[in-house]
């Protein structure tokens, strides 16, 4: 599989400095343009000034891309003509020389081949609320590329759009390490809060990275999942968050959205009918995944 490497991650990676993976979905589908490019912006910053080397992903004109540069970066932001690229079409994408934006399952697979072990997102995604008229079996690809992929994936958890409790069952089950840094509870995106004890719980840094470092040292065939609440100051309460999710819900299941679809959809519904409240959390808690990635990438290098 040929990965063409920026020159910054390719120098990164031959002096051994700590790299730390971006995934393009959140800047092509995540974000209105120009909040997706500042962000963008903002998260290689943030990962810079803890010593790390930013590495986004993504697939331009059909190259699988690892570290873009300003002009690419600008192009996913604000191209409006992306495609939202999960590991299954990555052969498509690649033999049609598409642009694409990669998923946490594509942005993982890209970053185990290029020999990155942390990654920085903001949420994954997770099983899909069975609700009337909405796909009842719509459980993310994340779930199974966290698996298979030896990549340790920096996350706020998982958007309360999503049936919770079920994508704690489908990690148990497909045996993902998920481990809460300063927390005991699965944290859900907006809240820091989900009601769901964690199985494992880091209260600081080191114990942290001892917890990832051991995983590799394992040699365990999965990734692991790292919980990250949203900082206290962005955190929004869970009755406003339930509220907006489930309006929002309503209007995707009345306009027959489906598949891979659904995710973006869902967030620019819950940024409208917010006033942009939801995209200035999801904005804060990226960029402190990328704050803890970074020196998280640094501690296992
Ligand atoms: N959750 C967010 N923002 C995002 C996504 C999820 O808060 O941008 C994106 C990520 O790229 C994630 C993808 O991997 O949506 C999941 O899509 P799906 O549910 O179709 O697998
Ligand atoms: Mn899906």
């Amino acid at each position: 599989m040929k990965i063409e490497f920026s020159k910054k991650v390719a120098d990164a990676k031959a002096a051994g400095q700590p790299i730390v993976a971006l995934e393009s979905t959140i800047i092509s589908h995540g974000f209105p343009y120009p909040e997706n490019i500042a962000l963008a912006r903002e998260m290689e910053q943030v990962i810079e000034a803890e010593g790390a080397i930013p590495a986004t992903i993504a697939i331009i004109n059909g190259v699988i891309k690892c570290g873009l540069e300003e002009d690419e970066l600008e192009l996913l932001a604000s191209s409006g003509d992306v495609k939202k690229c999960s590991v299954r079409d990555l052969p498509m994408v690649t033999a049609a020389g598409i642009t694409g934006a990669t998923t946490v399952a594509s942005t993982s697979f890209v970053a185990e081949r290029a020999g990155i072990k942390v990654f920085a997102t903001g949420g994954i995604g997770g099983v899909h609320r069975a609700e009337e008229g909405a796909d009842g079996f719509d459980i993310s690809a994340d779930l199974l590329e966290l698996s298979r992929t030896k990549v340790a994936v920096v996350a706020a958890g998982a958007k309360s759009i999503l049936d919770l409790p079920a994508t704690m069952e489908v990690l148990e089950s497909y045996s993902v390490p998920v481990i809460g840094f300063e927390t005991d509870e699965f944290p859900a995106f907006h809240c820091r809060t989900s009601g769901l004890k964690l199985p494992a719980a880091a209260m600081t840094m080191n114990e942290l990275s001892s917890m990832v470092a051991a995983h590799f040292d394992l040699g365990l065939p999965s990734g692991l999942l790292v919980c990250n609440p949203v900082p206290e100051t962005a955190a929004m309460g869970e009755e406003e968050v339930e509220n907006l999710i489930s309006r929002a819900q309503a209007e995707a299941v009345a306009a027959g959205v489906k598949g891979a679809a659904m995710t973006p959809y869902i967030l620019g519904a819950l940024n409208r009918l917010s006033d942009g409240k939801t995209s200035v959390v999801n904005h804060a808690l990226a960029l402190n995944n990328g704050k803890v990635a970074a020196k998280l990438a640094a501690l296992i290098n």
